[in-house]
């Protein structure tokens, strides 16, 4: 008798950011190897624009009312998944990002009792390293983590930062993020290049959040320094609090009409290919999800020796990691690749070979159904 596939809850943050991104192509990925997947937010994430078959999407509703300072979404969060794992018989839970995710599926777990299904917290970064030791919510996040039946990390350097900060009484499972390779191709038909840069100029491109820790100025200082050399282009995509900073410093330095701001993209895909190199400065990533969705396209990396960050780009093959903060080091790293077209294209192709090597989605998505049934089968 063939076995039936598992029926598999996601809750993630819905909005543009590495955790959601990863969980959401984690649901398309099950989905088309034919398991029911069950996204639970409070929005449909961001890339589960279209219609697919395997996926259902369960909206919580956020209550208002006169006594709440702050509506609990967590606690109608909570409910909802209570309410679809029994509903349609979920197998799993896999909640992205601990706090409040991890939290939300205990209390769901303790509200079905008996035949509740398993819970997997995967770990991302900020959850960890910024909100999680925060004194307000470490006990929590301590809480929730070891009440999982099963925990990953996107990577080692997370998973070690995860122990040196809390105590967690069980094993922490390395999972790397991953990238759908055939999605994320070097093939640059779709991105119109000509739109951004002429033949002669190289393209830089930056695609994140624009929070604190991306080092915004930092991306301008580089490229103001870069321009010198190359004649060039620089490419921002994505929002977020440090947007207007970057902004300000490119106009100070006179240097505006060289950065094309193009706001926030769903499809990145149909942009990245263009770049010649992919800039991220950062002050820390778990990861750096964008960096591999660069690689996979053929775009080198060039960014600070950060975290996780190491462990994606092979500093000198895919692409150039310096020292935290080193912006003429970094400058001298991207003009070195774009100086000769034969290293930019030994660079490329490495930076392909690297994203197809490790983080291809088919493997990481067998590793993550490895652990599933682990986690289920373990009494
Ligand atoms: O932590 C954030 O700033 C956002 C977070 C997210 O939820 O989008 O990003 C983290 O998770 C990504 C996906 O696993 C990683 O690629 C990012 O490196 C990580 N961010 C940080 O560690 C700063």
């Amino acid at each position: 008798m063939t076995k039936a596939k598992l029926k598999i809850g996601i809750t993630c943050y819905p909005i543009r950011g590495g955790s959601g991104v990863v969980a959401t192509e984690l649901g398309l990925q099950l989905a088309k190897l034919g398991y029911e997947i069950h996204f639970i937010s409070y929005n449909i994430p961001f890339r589960l624009r279209e219609y697919i078959p395997n996926i259902f999407f369960h909206q919580v509703e956020v209550m208002n009312y006169p006594l709440f300072k702050y509506p609990p979404y967590t606690l109608t969060l909570s409910a909802k998944m209570a309410e679809i794992a029994k509903g349609c018989g979920l197998d799993l839970l896999h909640v992205h990002y601990a706090i409040p995710h991890a939290v939300c599926a205990y209390l769901a777990k303790e509200i079905i009792g008996e035949g509740a299904p398993k819970i997997i917290t995967t770990i991302h970064g900020t959850d960890i390293t910024l909100v999680g030791i925060d004194k307000s919510f470490k006990s929590i996040t301590e809480f929730s983590i070891n009440n999982s039946d099963g925990i990953t990390a996107v990577s080692n350097y997370l998973k070690s930062q995860t122990q040196r900060e809390f105590q967690i009484n069980k094993d922490i499972e390395v999972i790397y993020n991953f990238v759908d390779t055939d999605r994320f191709s070097p093939a640059r038909k779709m991105c119109n290049r000509n739109r951004f840069a002429s033949e002669d100029e190289k393209m830089i491109m930056h695609i994140s959040n624009f929070r604190p820790l991306k080092r915004a100025e930092d991306i301008i200082k580089i490229f103001a320094l870069v321009i010198k050399d190359i004649p060039s282009k620089l490419v921002l995509v994505g929002d977020g609090p440090d947007l207007s900073k970057a902004k300000a410093l490119s106009e100070k330095l006179g240097i505006d009409d060289k950065v094309i701001f193009l706001g926030s993209h769903n499809a990145v895909e149909n942009i990245l290919p263009c770049a010649d190199v992919f800039l991220i400065p950062s002050q820390e990533e778990s990861f750096g999800l964008s960096a591999l969705e660069a690689l996979s396209c053929g775009v080198p990396v060039v960014g600070y020796a950060s975290g996780g960050l190491t462990e994606v780009v092979e500093d000198g093959v895919s692409g150039f990691l310096v020292e935290i903060g080193d912006v003429s080091a970094a400058k001298d790293r991207i003009v070195d690749i774009l100086s000769e077209s034969e290293k930019l294209q030994y660079h490329r192709q490495k930076a392909r070979e690297r994203a197809l090597g490790k983080f291809d989605a088919r493997d990481v998505v067998k590793h993550y159904l490895n652990f599933y049934e682990e986690v289920i089968n373990d009494e």
